[in-house]
């Protein structure tokens, strides 16, 4: 039962950008993860990818054996993913099988090398991916038709679900910058919520490329107003005064109430290249999910399972008890991690990234600069360290030698 995202959003959204993040992230983390490109325009995606749809199909292909169009060509390769399943499901088996045999670190862990336990002698029980604990991550066009109407990529997910067991949630990455303009707002709200619908999945929304806002121009409201969705009815004069939407009081007033009284969209926010902003993200789907990340040793999970024994460092604030509710020994990306409920909200993201971009920018330098010259200084120390130990061992082994020979002497 392999767990997994599937990452869509319009053009542009930087759903590629952030599936190249995610697997950095990850494994810095030591987290198992497979990339799947099911974009055909994009034979090449930069990142490592296990199975790609253009080894089936290729949006040029497509184009010039039908005579179509790109959008044209973009739906029927999706038709064609989806009326040859078995590829689909022979190629992720093949990945999934290569990925637990490699185990963490691409084999590491279960090279001929393995080091000895130091505490029973023995050697260290060799530690692979389990597959109920591999996670997949699913890079889609940009078409939104693929996720609103169009049923091939939601029969692709519906089988991925029911008949490969797959444990899916959808991340819908949506540019920011929309919100500035309330009518985009809307579409983004309308949008989300369509998508919601069409592919019935546990669904996170995100606000996409976040630190860019505060070049965009001015939020007429906080940051928290647009992620969770509030009372929209303040957006009802923006809409009225823009010339695009004042002819449709009526429609909007609907529309905005329509949004509500669902209730389902809210939205969380990324800049995929701030850890803390991936890490937040990567929480919150885990927690869509039901996703506990395995522990590196084969061992720890059963010895640290009581949550009082934990001794992992406890988060700044340690009144949540988010972090004892696992019934594994959480992964430590998760232990040393802030509570969800305080780790970059929309007030510390608004603070960051529209209403204090520069000074922060400036300050996240300085730290840089900082632990640059602490890494420096550790390295030194520790090569320092390693010299007086290198020059230790050459004298015992010299005296040794010594002693040998005068012995045989
Ligand atoms: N500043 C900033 N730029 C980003 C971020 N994420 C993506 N981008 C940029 O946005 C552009 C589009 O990103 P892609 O990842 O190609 O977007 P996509 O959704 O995969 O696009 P399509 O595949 O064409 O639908 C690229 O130039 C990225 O560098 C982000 O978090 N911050
Ligand atoms: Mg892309």
């Amino acid at each position: 039962m392999p767990f997994g995202q599937v990452v869509i959003g319009p053009p542009g959204s930087g759903k590629t950008t952030y599936v190249w993040g995610l697997h950095q992230f990850f494994t810095a983390l030591e987290r198992p993860i497979l990339l799947v490109n099911l974009d055909p325009a994009a034979p090449s995606p930069p990142y490592p990818h296990s199975v790609s749809i253009a080894d089936l199909i290729s949006l040029d292909d497509a184009m010039s054996a039908h005579g179509l169009g790109p959008n044209g060509a973009m739906l029927y390769c999706l038709e064609y993913l989806e009326a040859n399943l078995d590829w689909l499901d022979h190629e992720l088996d093949r990945a999934l099988t290569a990925l637990e045999q490699a185990g963490p670190a691409g084999g590491g862990a279960a090279s001929d090398d393995d080091e000895l336990d130091p505490v029973s002698g023995g050697r260290k029980e060799r530690r692979r991916w389990r597959r109920d604990e591999m996670y997949v991550v699913f890079d889609t066009p940009g078409q939104v038709e693929l996720s609103t109407n169009h049923d091939s990529l939601k029969h692709v997910l519906e089988h991925l679900r029911k008949r490969a067991g797959f444990r899916l949630a959808a991340v819908h990455l949506m540019d920011a910058s929309h919100i500035l303009d309330a009518p985009k707002y809307v579409a983004v709200l309308l949008l989300a919520l369509r998508t919601m619908l069409q592919l019935e999945l546990p669904h996170v929304n995100v606000l996409s490329k976040v630190d860019l806002l505060g070049q965009a121009g001015d939020l007429p409201f906080n940051l928290d107003y647009y992620t969770e969705v509030q009372d929209l009815s303040y957006l009802l004069p923006f809409l009225e005064r823009d010339q695009r939407t004042q002819r449709f009081g009526e429609l909007n007033r609907v529309i905005c109430d329509l949004v509500e009284e669902f209730g389902l969209v809210g939205f969380e926010t990324l800049a995929v290249e701030d850890k803390d902003s991936m890490l937040r993200l990567v929480q919150v789907i885990d927690q869509a999910l039901g996703y506990v990340p395995p522990a590196l040793s084969s061992a720890s999970p059963s010895s640290s399972s009581d949550p009082h024994t934990h001794s992992h460092p406890q988060p700044p604030s340690s009144t949540s008890s988010h972090t004892s509710h696992h019934a594994h020994a959480p992964h430590p990306s998760f232990a040393q991690s802030q509570p969800l409920s305080t780790a970059l909200h929309a007030g510390t993201v608004q603070e960051k990234w529209v209403d204090h971009a520069r000074e922060y920018e400036v300050h996240e330098r300085g730290m840089w600069e900082k632990e640059g010259e602490w890494a420096a200084e550790r390295a030194t120390e520790e090569s320092r360290r390693r010299a007086v130990e290198r020059a230790r061992r050459e004298a015992g082994g010299e005296a040794a030698g010594g002693g040998e020979g005068a012995e045989g002497r």
